[in-house]
């Protein structure tokens, strides 16, 4: 097979070769913004979603992507047809760009956009049949009137931190608590909390508006399930009859263990397991076509 072409600044580069400078402020601070999208068999799931989030990151940031978010599509859309993938993950990077060793961004007047894709199969493998076990760790998520979770920057080492824990407590995912003790997200995903049939997710103030999130939501509505945005605690995730994540990596995935606790029967549940065939209808059935 021949090498993954890279976009880097307008140009397709082969992955051996596509390399940023250590001066690049997306190196040297983590100042830069990211997104996480795939296709589906030919077709980009919700790609205005991420496209729109990725340019609310930036202004976020007050960064301007100098490109409009048609030719940020289209460079997307042409990324896969150059490496033939209808099965993708992608991940478009926009840095601050290369300045010197000081902070001030005005160092850095052209932003550096990168496009990587790459062939990607389930993330979590057998464990959407039997469920994940899950930690809630000690380490809390970025407080919203810090580094707002809304953010989806280059600077991961929350979650990195969060990740660090689980491995290290035996976790297949962490769960991130807030500063308020309310519950915020998974490391890389959003989660939803099922009780008596009424399903539950935190309000996006401290956590990722995911756009796994917002889709599930939709389902959830069209199947005609009670689903509201409450704060949650630690008692309602212990106690809760079904939990699940969302995210574009991990899609959704069921918690079966948390903290050592038995989540209801201890595997699946009923609405996780509809929820992970609707969603797996419409990965399968929508988004914008690769090859018009
Ligand atoms: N919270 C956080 C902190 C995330 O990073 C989500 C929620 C879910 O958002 P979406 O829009 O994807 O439903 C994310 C997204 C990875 C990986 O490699 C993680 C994400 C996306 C892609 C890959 O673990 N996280």
């Amino acid at each position: 097979m021949s090498e993954l072409l890279i976009y880097s600044n307008g140009e397709y580069v082969p992955k051996s070769q596509a390399t940023t400078s250590l001066y690049d402020h997306g190196f040297l601070y983590g100042d830069g913004v990211f997104e996480g999208i795939r296709a589906y068999n030919g077709r980009v799931f919700k790609l205005d979603e991420h496209i729109d989030r990725l340019y609310d990151s930036a202004t976020a940031i007050a960064l301007k992507i100098p490109m409009s978010k048609e030719e940020m599509k289209e460079a997307i859309l042409e990324t896969l047809r150059k490496n033939n993938l209808t099965n993708a993950y992608i991940r478009p990077i926009v840095s601050r760009g290369v300045g010197d060793l000081g902070l001030d961004p005005r160092q850095c007047p052209t932003p550096n956009i990168y496009i990587i894709s790459q062939e990607w199969g389930a993330m979590y493998g057998d464990l959407y049949e039997v469920g994940l076990t899950a930690i809630t760790v000690a380490i809390r998520r970025n407080a919203p009137d810090a580094l707002s979770p809304n953010i989806k920057s280059l600077n991961y080492l929350n979650n990195i931190l969060a990740k660090i824990e689980a491995n290290e407590k035996g976790g297949d995912e962490a769960i991130f608590l807030d500063n308020n003790g309310y519950i915020s997200e998974g490391s890389g995903d959003n989660i939803f909390v099922i009780k008596n049939g009424k399903v539950v997710t935190p309000p996006t103030i401290n956590n990722l508006k995911g756009i796994t999130r917002a889709a599930a939501i939709d389902i959830l509505k069209e199947m005609d399930y009670s689903i509201t945005e409450v704060n949650i605690g630690l008692f309602d995730l212990y106690t809760a009859d079904e939990i699940f994540v969302t995210g574009t990596a991990a899609e959704s995935a069921p918690i079966t263990k948390l903290d050592g606790r038995m989540i209801g029967d201890g595997k699946p549940g009923p609405i996780t397991k509809k929820m992970i065939e609707a969603f797996e209808h419409i990965t399968q059935n929508s988004g914008t076509p690769i090859n018009p």
